[in-house]
Order: structure tokens, then sequence, then C-alpha cells
């Protein structure tokens, strides 16, 4: 019994596929094989509205003509060049257009590429940050729980979920996490943010400063609203707390923004969104529209001009991918950021949210639903459990309105809607009703 999918004739068995049940997956597989604007064309010939926006990537819809000729046009040009003492127009380019959209007085960029390697480069920078302004004691991250920031073993240190952390070991040593904002009994059904939990910012003064001392304290890492975990989103007021007290005593605050960047929230970031300004943010996804992989960090000038000391011939960081600011991942993220602009895709995401929103919370009382939330263009359903089987329930609806149609995520018991910023009115009806229709059967 090999894994021949009987449709495609191909073998299965080769690609261990990321976080996927492989052995279930390779009886009854689930492909994909093209993509437009807002659907993918799965294998045997159906149309897929994609709900998802791919992995929380896909912002501009698929197949955008602007993003592809970049990159043909880059790879008859330029197909690889080397950033390490060397340089290429392309990658300074592209770290130019996200720093203009980036917040006031974050103007430099540090490429990578995925969200995974953007997490690890901004918790190093950090510590490289502290040593040299003389603070070299300052060793201790603090995450918090459910935070998702990739896979590498500082972004699972510094995450809080427990699948992605317990099989791997002794992790990163000088880590501690705040709790999560998520509370049922307060936030169930709350439009946008919730207006009760700032005071989850509390913990960080209250419990873990005087636990290590702000002294040893590098930095605080959270994701405005975070995603994988089912999206949770920030009590009114808490990311401003959080701001005040790494303010008050010294502490970087580290925005995540591999999801909430690039228009999730019908803003450029999260960090637009809310007013709050971090010293440092990741970005991955949406920066070339999902086309090619990149990630990177944007610095703020503080952070910057406190590596740009010393003798001018010294690296000032010795942290580095080969592929950090690859030409035909710059040329894609340098015709993305563009489109956004010319689309106004930011502000159409902004424009349909509430329509968004609206649409979601008519699912409220199926069965099973025991919390909406929402922000932007996020939406997620969370379910009861059923008895002894975390997570089943939610992937049994996936399952079903992949059926009819339509790609959701499952993540534990919660569903999560982030669609392209182009999706109109239509698509959400569409997403609602099959959706609610898959809540009705699945039991
Ligand atoms: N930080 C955040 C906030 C993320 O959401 C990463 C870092 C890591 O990015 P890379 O490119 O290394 O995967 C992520 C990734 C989901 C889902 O369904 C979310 C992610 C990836 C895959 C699935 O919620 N986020």
């Amino acid at each position: 019994m090999g894994n021949i999918d009987t449709t495609l004739g191909i073998d299965l068995s080769a690609f261990w596929m990321p976080f996927s049940a492989n052995r279930q997956f390779k009886q009854a597989p689930r492909l994909l094989v093209g993509a437009k604007d807002m659907h993918f064309t799965a294998h045997d010939g159906r149309k897929v509205l994609d709900g998802t926006a791919g992995l929380w990537c896909v912002n501009a819809g698929h197949g955008r003509e602007k993003i592809i000729n970049a990159v043909k046009a880059q790879l008859d040009v330029l197909d690889y060049a080397p950033t390490f003492q060397m340089g290429h127009p392309k990658a300074f380019e592209a770290a130019q257009k996200i720093a203009a959209i980036a917040p006031a007085g974050l103007d430099h960029v540090f490429f990578a590429n995925s969200g995974s390697e953007a997490v690890d480069s901004a918790l190093k920078i950090a510590l490289a940050y502290h040593r040299a302004r003389g603070e070299g004691q300052r060793t201790l991250l603090v995450g918090r729980e459910r935070g998702y920031h990739g896979t590498g073993f500082g972004g699972i240190s510094v995450g809080g979920m427990t699948n992605n952390r317990k099989t791997f070991g002794s992790l990163l040593p000088r880590v501690d996490h705040l709790r999560h904002t998520w509370d049922i009994e307060h936030q169930a059904f709350s439009r946008g943010q919730p207006a009760w939990g700032a005071h989850f910012a509390d913990e960080l003064e209250q419990r873990i400063i005087p636990l290590h001392d702000a002294s040893n304290i590098a930095a605080v890492i959270v994701e405005p609203v975070a995603g994988s975990t089912g999206g949770l989103v920030p009590p009114k007021g808490y990311l401003e707390r959080l701001r005040a007290i790494c303010d008050k005593y010294g502490l970087l605050l580290i925005f995540d923004e591999v999801i909430t960047g690039f228009g999730r929230l019908g803003r450029p970031f999260a960090a637009d969104y809310f007013g709050v300004k971090p010293d440092l943010m990741t970005f991955a996804k949406g920066v070339t529209n999902g086309t090619i992989p990149m990630g990177g960090v944007v610095a703020s000038n503080q952070v910057y001009d406190a590596f740009m000391q010393g003798p001018e011939a010294a690296i000032e960081l010795f942290h580095g991918y080969t592929y950090s600011g690859h030409p035909i991942a710059a040329a894609a993220a340098s015709a993305t950021v563009d489109l956004y602009r010319e689309e106004g895709l930011f502000e159409r995401a902004a424009a349909i949210a509430p329509y968004f929103e609206e649409a979601l919370h008519t699912l409220k009382g199926l069965p099973n639903v025991i919390d909406i939330r929402n922000l932007g263009l996020i939406g997620v359903i969370e379910l009861a459990a059923r008895p002894g089987a975390v997570g089943a329930r939610a992937f049994d609806v996936f399952t079903d309105c992949y059926a009819g149609g339509l790609l959701v995520r499952p993540a534990g018991d919660t569903l999560a809607l982030s669609p392209p910023l182009i999706v109109e009115k239509g698509h959400i009806d569409q997403m609602v009703d099959t959706l609610g229709a898959a809540l009705k059967r699945v039991k």
C-alpha cells in the first residue's frame, strides 16, 4: 500500500508534511493545484473560496500579475547576489518601501526568510542591543502563554503553545511568560477589542519584574493579536500598558506582526491600529503576498543607532542568512507593497471589516459555538471541545467546509477566517453560510 493518489497519479509518501496528520491526509488528500484572486482550484477541479489567505499570507489575493511580473523580470536580471559585505539594488529598495509604511521612527529593516527567522533575529537583536549599550546582563526574554512565534528554538521558547514546545527539550534557558489575555467569562462574544482585561499587562510589573529584576530582562515579545492560537484580541488598554511598563524599566517591546502586518487589521501594521509603537517589529507572510518566502525585522532608530558605534570597519551584528534580502523575494516585496498602496487594500480591509464582524456574529447560537472573536479581517469561532477529543470537532467542521467549497483554518477547537483583503461582501456571505451549515451538521 503506497500513497499513490488515484486522481493525480502522484506518490505522496516522500513529503513529510509540516503540522499535518500525514497518514490521515495521505489516505484522503486535499490537493490544491491552482489559485486566482479569492479562489483555489482543487485537484478535482472544484473552486474553493480562500477564507484564510493561504496561511494568513496572500493578502492581495492569488496570482497577482504585478507581483508575478516583478518576480519574472528580476529572474532575468539577477537571480542571486550576496548581501554580506555586498549588496544589490532590490534589497535596499524593498527595505526602503517597508520602512516607509512602518510606524514613524522604525526606519531600519533586517531581512530573513520566514516568520520564524524573523523572530529569532528580533530576539538576538534585543540581546545584542543591551550588550552594545553596556547592559549585557539583560538576557531574560518574556513571552506569553498561547503565543505563536514560529518554530525556531527562540520562537518556541518565548511562544506559549504547549504542543509546539513539549517534545523539544529544554529550549532557551532564560525565558518567562505572561499569561494570555483571553477570559471567556468576561469576554465571550466581544466585538473587536474586549473591554475587560487590560490588567493582564500588570503581571509584568507585579510578578515578572519583581521576580527577575528589570535589570536582567531584555525584552517582551507578543503578537498584538494572537493569531495561531485562535485570534486572541487584546483587551482595550492592554498593549498601551505593556508599552508603559517596558518604558519604565528599559525593556524592549517586540511586536510579532507576522500575521497582523500588511493590512490584516486595516492599517499597515497592528502598531498603527492600536497606536502603540514597539521597538522591534517582525514581519513575513504578507510582505510578498506569500509569493516568495521572506521575513524580517523593522528596528527603531534608537535600537539601530545603538549598534552603529565604534570603528566603522567593525561588523555591528554577527547575524544574517544566505538569503537575507534575496533579489527575487525583494522584488516580490517591492511590488507587493506598491500593489497594496495602488489598490488601497489596507483601507479596503478597514472598510469591509464591520460587515465581516456583523456576518461572523450571526453564527452565535449555533451548536457548540462558545465564543466568536474578531478584529479587522481576523475572525475566529471557538467551539466546545468534544469530551476527550480536543480539536476533533473543529477539524470536522474544516473538512465539511472544504467539501462545501470553503477553506477555513482549524486550530484546536477554533476555526479562523482571515480572507484576502480583496474579499467582497458576497464572499463573506458565502463563508458564513458554509460555516453555518457545517456547524449545524457536525455533531
Ligand atoms: N510569528 C507569528 C505571529 C506567526 O503567526 C510565525 C511567527 C512564523 O512564521 P513562519 O514563516 O516561520 O511560519 C507565524 C506563523 C495558522 C498558521 O494556521 C500560522 C502561522 C503559520 C502557519 C499556520 O494559524 N504563523
